[in-house]
């Protein structure tokens, strides 16, 4: 019993790992960044897109692919920043699929895009598993969830090329202890730069927007 359950679950990732590399060969050719963003539900993943893509807009072009077991309510957001946006639903899967995103790259357009973000479904665990032929990690984690979450859930922090602490309005009135939230963050995850800002206020954010546009520039660009 449960080396059949092994078995299909090799078989699951080895046709997502297939899927993965189309999609790592599609970004390559239309050189595309493409970053993956992860949180748990609610941290402020679609919030941070919203402002990233109507400042980023102004320097590069930015497309956004989004997740969520239901609604296009993310998608309708981010479409009123004035960037091409796919919503993807994905019924009863906790996260995105390379295929589902192969899917929604048909419908966006590539040729122009040289920031691709991937918003995927709200959730701390199983996205850390499913490589959706992204270049870069990004884990978001808000000041409301805790600061343990880095020792609870390592794997997803353990592959982040950054984590961004979001809602540090909230700091006066959460128990959050965000210097516990560092050292857990550099025990867990030592290589990944940590970004601390409010989507709400936008304090912080100029760091983040410098953040990805040197990671576009060293990838595929020229220097803004
Ligand atoms: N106070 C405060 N609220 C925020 C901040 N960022 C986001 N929010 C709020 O947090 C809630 C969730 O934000 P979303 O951007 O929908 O979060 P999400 O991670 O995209 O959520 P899912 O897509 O459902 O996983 C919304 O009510 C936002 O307005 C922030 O920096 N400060
Ligand atoms: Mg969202």
């Amino acid at each position: 019993m449960t080396t059949k359950v092994i078995t299909i679950d090799t078989q699951i990732l080895k046709k997502n790992e297939i899927a993965a590399s189309e999609n790592r060969e599609l970004f390559k050719k239309h050189k595309v960044l493409a970053i993956n963003l992860l949180s748990s539900p609610g941290s402020g993943k679609t919030a941070l897109l919203v402002h990233t893509c109507s400042v980023l807009k102004e320097k590069i072009n930015v497309s956004v692919t989004v997740g969520d077991l239901q609604t296009e309510a993310d998608a309708l957001r981010i479409a009123r920043a004035g960037v091409p946006v796919v919503q993807i639903n994905t019924g009863t899967a906790c996260h995105l699929d390379a295929h589902m995103v192969q899917q929604s790259l048909k419908s966006l357009p590539l040729e122009q895009t040289d920031i691709l973000f991937i918003e995927n479904v709200g959730n701390l665990v199983c996205p850390a598993t499913f490589d959706v032929g992204e270049h870069l990690k990004v884990v978001l984690l808000s000041v409301a969830e805790g600061e343990e979450k880095p020792l609870k859930y390592p794997p997803i922090f353990q592959h982040a090329d950054c984590v961004c602490i979001n809602k540090t309005d909230l700091l006066p009135h959460v128990d959050f202890n965000l210097n516990q939230c560092r050292d857990n963050l550099q025990r867990i995850c030592p290589h990944a730069p940590v970004f601390e800002f409010s989507c709400k206020t936008g304090e912080g954010l100029s760091t983040w927007y410098n953040w990805l546009l040197n990671k576009w520039a060293a990838a595929f660009g020229e220097a803004c």
